[in-house]
């Protein structure tokens, strides 16, 4: 299949995602064009199946706002000529699915039909797109798009109580591509760079916005140091970064708390982490959970949105109300203070996080893309 995919290609769940998907499905032959404002950072274009075409938007003094939405839709439109693409798979809906939907129409003027599958990934539903401003728009596209699908069971629910949703929600789990994991990464001689024998690597990796409840994360560490040797890694970047940095010197841990910013290396960072922090307020998945649990990493989460459906309660970590810091740090010494106990989470780890293999989830795209084209 020819397939378009349109993501943001920022640091970010959706973003990874796609990509992730855009390359595993060039890996099974189909040819993956990439469309967005800039290579996604994921992406590293040396397969002869994987295509990236950017969206300019040129600068107009007159414009406020810059047109993204109608550089991108006319993107679409001549890259699905020029290459004669057979699909549009957009995540994200906003505003990637009103452009998609805007696409689909002027193709459709010119004789051409191309499906749009929609991926709802989270906070396009929860928080930005649940906005008045934005909703009908948003709701008008979803209801347009020829499939949609969401991240888990919770944001499907989610979708369908905050907006009047006419059609079908496939919910279609984040993956993870376990393979990856054989790399040479756990070299001691780095994993004592971070924290010396004996001390417990707890980390945290985001995109510090304050749905992702940092100070939170802060204060469980905080906890956990006053009983057991340990150092926190703050992997990524964002608005709550610097009140985060100010909150360790007033807790007088900064010198256990290494802040990295965004990283490329991620899978480095998780082989020598013991535990995973992501207490956030909402989260329609968690990917950065399953990422760290790929590597054998247990996770302490907060049980909000689909993170009961990929971090296991007392099996693969332990979750807790949003906002329960004791109970989280209390969850947390569990794990980490015994050996025996905490090679038992990590194996649960790396057991839950299975079920996520990409090769069990990507037939069910495939297929979908597949009944998509067929219908068209
Ligand atoms: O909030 C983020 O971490 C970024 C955001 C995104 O779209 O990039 O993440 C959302 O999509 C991810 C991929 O599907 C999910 O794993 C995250 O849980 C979701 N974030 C929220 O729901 C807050």
């Amino acid at each position: 299949m020819k397939i378009a995919i349109v993501c943001y290609p920022t640091f970010g769940g959706s973003g990874v995602v796609a990509t992730e998907l855009g390359l595993e499905l060039a890996r099974r032959g189909h040819e993956i064009h990439f469309i967005t404002y800039s290579q996604p950072v994921r992406l590293a274009l040396l397969d002869a199946n994987v295509h990236y075409h950017e969206v300019n938007v040129p600068e107009y003094p007159l414009f406020h706002y810059q047109p993204y939405e109608l550089a991108l839709s006319s993107k679409l439109v001549d890259m699905v000529k020029l290459y004669k693409i057979e699909l549009l798979h957009v995540h994200y809906a906003i505003p990637h699915a009103y452009a998609g939907y805007m696409a689909k129409q002027m193709l459709k003027d010119e004789g051409i039909e191309i499906p749009m599958v929609t991926t709802l990934h989270g906070t396009d539903i929860t928080l930005v797109g649940n906005h008045p401003f934005y909703k009908p728009a948003v709701t008008f596209s979803i209801n347009k798009s020829d499939v949609v699908t969401s991240v888990s069971q919770s944001l499907k629910e989610d979708t369908l109580k905050l907006f009047d949703i006419k059609k079908e929600i496939v919910v279609i789990p984040n993956f993870i591509e376990l393979d990856n994991n054989k790399i040479d990464t756990v070299t001691p001689c780095f994993r004592s760079a971070l924290a010396k024998d004996g001390e417990r690597i707890i980390t945290h990796i985001s995109n510090f916005r304050k749905v992702k409840r940092i100070p939170d994360v802060i204060k469980i560490f905080y906890m956990i140091q006053k009983e057991i040797p340990a150092k926190l890694l703050m992997v990524g970047d964002g608005p709550e970064k610097e009140k985060a940095e100010n909150l360790c010197q007033e807790l007088g841990i900064a010198h256990k708390v290494i802040f990295f910013g965004n990283s490329n290396e991620i899978d480095r960072i998780l082989s020598y982490s013991d535990l995973f922090l992501l207490p956030s307020e909402t989260e329609s998945f968690g990917l950065a959970a399953l990422e760290a649990m790929a590597w054998s990493v247990p996770v302490i989460s907060s049980n909000s949105g689909g993170l009961p459906e990929v971090n296991l309660n007392g099996f693969s970590g332990y979750l807790s109300n949003v906002g329960d810091i004791e109970g989280m740090a209390a969850n947390a010494l569990k794990i980490v203070k015994e050996d025996v106990v905490l090679n038992q989470f990590k194996h649960n780890a790396l057991e839950t996080a299975n079920k996520f293999d990409i090769k069990k989830i990507l037939p069910l795209y495939e297929d979908l893309y597949q009944k998509a084209i067929n219908n068209t």
